[in-house]
């Protein structure tokens, strides 16, 4: 059987980190105009720069949950294709499948980037990265080059979209876990997914405004709904 799980900041929240449209979400206090996109880091490179320095600084202090750890278990004994799809740029999945190695069929995408990992503004190329980057970050990828966060901004193309769309394709499981539903295109794979005829399942803190989409709904934290939903699988 192919699996598709696609997460989002809610199978984070546990473990400390903050989601972005709860009240105390990480939208508060900026303007996701101002932080999340190229305009905003072109008009105010400083203010990005320390938007994400401060959130890769944070990594340090949190660990994977049980949520996280459930998917890697997951991932140890899966014998079909596992296409794990985050659009969390926190290297909490990264860190639980490092602690469980995942079978030969498991791979993990960050659509939307990584916090620890910078991107040359004038080759594209992309290395780890853990400290702070400042306003105007000499890149050692090029002469003329700085280093930006390796982060997906509004208006920009999130990554390997081919791979995700052609495992949506092929998938007989599509589960959402913590996301809201919405930002495109991860909003719609839940559509691919049905396309494809999988069951389609959203686990998430209470149903979102895509609720509707999915053959079944299963609420509550996802240290214990995750866990307890894969344990029958
Ligand atoms: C693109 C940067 C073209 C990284 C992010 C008008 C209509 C439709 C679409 C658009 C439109 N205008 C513009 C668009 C496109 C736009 C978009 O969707 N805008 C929205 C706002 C309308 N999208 C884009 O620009 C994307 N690019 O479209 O390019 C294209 C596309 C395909 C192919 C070719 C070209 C780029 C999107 C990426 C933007 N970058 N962030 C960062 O700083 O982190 S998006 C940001 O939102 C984060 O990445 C985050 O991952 C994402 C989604 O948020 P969630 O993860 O869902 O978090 P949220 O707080 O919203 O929800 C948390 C959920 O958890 C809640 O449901 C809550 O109930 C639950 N929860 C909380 N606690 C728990 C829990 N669940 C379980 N247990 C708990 N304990």
């Amino acid at each position: 059987m192919n699996l598709v799980v696609l997460t989002g900041a809610g199978v984070s929240a546990e473990s400390g980190v903050p989601t972005f449209r709860a009240s105390d979400g990480l939208w508060e206090g900026h303007r996701v105009e101002a932080v999340a996109t190229p305009e905003g880091f072109a008009a105010n490179p400083a203010l990005v720069q320390d938007f994400y320095n401060q959130r890769r600084r944070q990594l340090a202090t949190v660990h994977p949950n049980a949520a996280h750890r459930a998917l890697a278990d997951l991932a140890a004994r899966w014998t079909g294709e596992f296409l794990l799809v985050t659009q969390n740029v926190d290297d909490l999945h990264d860190r639980a499948h490092a602690d469980t190695p995942p079978a030969p069929g498991f791979e993990l995408i960050h659509m939307h980037g990584e916090l620890k990992k910078a991107r040359c503004t004038a080759s594209g190329v992309v290395c780890d990265w853990a400290g702070d980057l400042a306003p105007a970050h000499a890149s050692p990828h090029h002469p003329r080059g700085t280093l930006r966060p390796h982060i997906v901004w509004f208006g920009e193309i999130p990554l390997e979209m081919e791979r995700i769309e052609a495992a949506l394709a092929r998938c007989d499981l599509f589960v959402s876990i913590g996301t809201s539903g919405a930002v495109y295109p991860a909003a719609g794979f839940v559509q691919l997914a049905r396309m494809a005829g999988a069951r389609t399942v959203e686990i998430n803190l209470e149903p979102t405004q895509g609720a509707r989409l999915f053959d079944e709904g299963v609420y509550g934290p996802a240290s214990e709904t995750v866990p307890g939903f894969f344990g029958t699988l």
